[in-house]
């Protein structure tokens, strides 16, 4: 029945529509265009689940082929994938969650050969100071490293590394793999150097303009869906602050945790402003990250995140990392025998969400 109407959606919107939507950067691969004009058809269908480092590490386990800990769970995949490429600037061999770069590059490839979908994020390290992310000793770093900056050639080395990196994400018969990708995210808050009290608006517009640029026009990246990703906000207009703009940015996303009870308030009038923002720009919806205290609150799955997101057409929701042994934070995804387990099976079975298994029958891709 789950897939009868997918598929009935799919197909209706298909012949009907008029205009299909672009993504913004007029020279998208193929593969981009489509994957763009599927997932908009598709947040009408349903709501992708995603997981942060699915197949990386889990609570309990670090590489093992083919694992995750939400298949653990419910014997299969999300249909998402996100992926973290903090200290990739500095040319290191792995990321700052310890994971090797060169096997999330072959992970990536993997998921889009099973018709999944691939997001990156990117916790750079502070450029000026030297400092980490989180380092937000300095309200200059945004402005030097923007054209005229002392560190903007450093800054263009960051770059370069990530281009390198995009440009390896191809299959054996050449094509590129489409991915999303958000950087200087939840900068609605002030916790990383890109965020809200340590730079100017025209200052992080200008950075988010000229690193598309230099990806799009030096580096002639055209496999990328980028998503502008603000932490809490309230209104449209702090939603959109610092928005660089409809021709640089295709997907509308926030960040937002469970972490008090004002939680299903927040998140819901969070996706109703983004939902509709998307529908007036013929962009895709998402909630970026988020997670719960799923190990207290067993019935999370359900009662808090689908009960306030089902009456939204959002793209996906993606549920931050598991970190092995707990190192740092506790599990946002369900693991053999959690506490949330039997619940996260009803969120999997529900009718609305979507995992690996339905979207691999569409070929969110061609
Ligand atoms: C944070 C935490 C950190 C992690 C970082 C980047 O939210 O999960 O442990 O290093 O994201 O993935």
């Amino acid at each position: 029945m789950k897939n009868l109407i997918l598929f009935s959606i799919l197909i209706f919107a298909g012949f009907f529509s008029v205009a299909q939507p672009v993504p913004s950067n007029s020279k998208a691969t193929p593969e981009t265009v489509n994957l763009y004009q599927n997932l908009m058809k598709l947040q009408h269908a349903g709501m992708m689940f995603g997981h942060q480092d699915a197949l990386a590490y889990g609570q309990n386990w670090f590489y093992e082929e083919g694992r995750s800990d939400v298949k653990d769970v419910v014997g299969d995949y999300p249909a998402v994938y996100g992926w973290e490429l903090g200290h990739l600037e500095l040319g290191d061999d792995y990321s700052l969650d310890s994971v090797r770069f060169d096997k999330i590059q072959q992970w990536i490839i993997k998921v889009y050969n099973r018709g999944g979908v691939n997001t990156i994020s990117w916790h750079m390290r502070n450029p000026l100071t030297g400092g980490s992310s989180w380092d937000t000793s300095s309200k200059k770093v945004v402005t030097s490293i923007l054209p005229g900056g002392v560190k903007h050639e450093l800054f263009k080395t960051y770059l370069d590394k990530m281009a390198d990196f995009l440009l390896g994400l191809k299959t054996e018969d050449g094509t590129f793999v489409p991915v999303l990708f958000r950087p200087f995210h939840e900068h609605t808050g002030s916790w990383f150097w890109w965020g809200k009290n340590l730079s100017s608006v025209e200052d992080y517009k200008a950075l988010w303009r000229f690193t598309v640029d230099y990806l799009q026009n030096e580096k002639n990246i055209h496999h990328i869906l980028y998503t502008y990703s603000t932490d809490r906000f309230k209104t449209r207009e702090d939603y959109l602050e610092r928005y660089p703009g409809d021709d640089i940015i295709d997907i509308l996303g926030f960040d937002l945790y469970d972490r008090g009870p004002d939680y299903p308030k927040v998140l819901e009038n969070c996706a109703e402003k983004v939902t509709q923002l998307a529908k007036e720009r013929n962009k895709i919806a998402t909630v970026s990250e988020t997670g719960g205290p799923v190990a207290e609150n067993t019935t999370w799955w359900t009662e808090t995140l689908l009960k306030t997101l089902r009456p939204f057409n959002l793209s996906y929701v993606l549920v931050w990392r598991n970190p092995y042994k707990g190192t740092g934070h506790g599990a946002f995804a369900p693991y053999k025998g959690s506490p949330d387990s039997e619940n996260f099976i009803e969120f999997y079975n529900d009718p609305e969400t979507l995992f690996q298994e339905e979207i691999s029958k569409i070929n969110l891709y061609d």
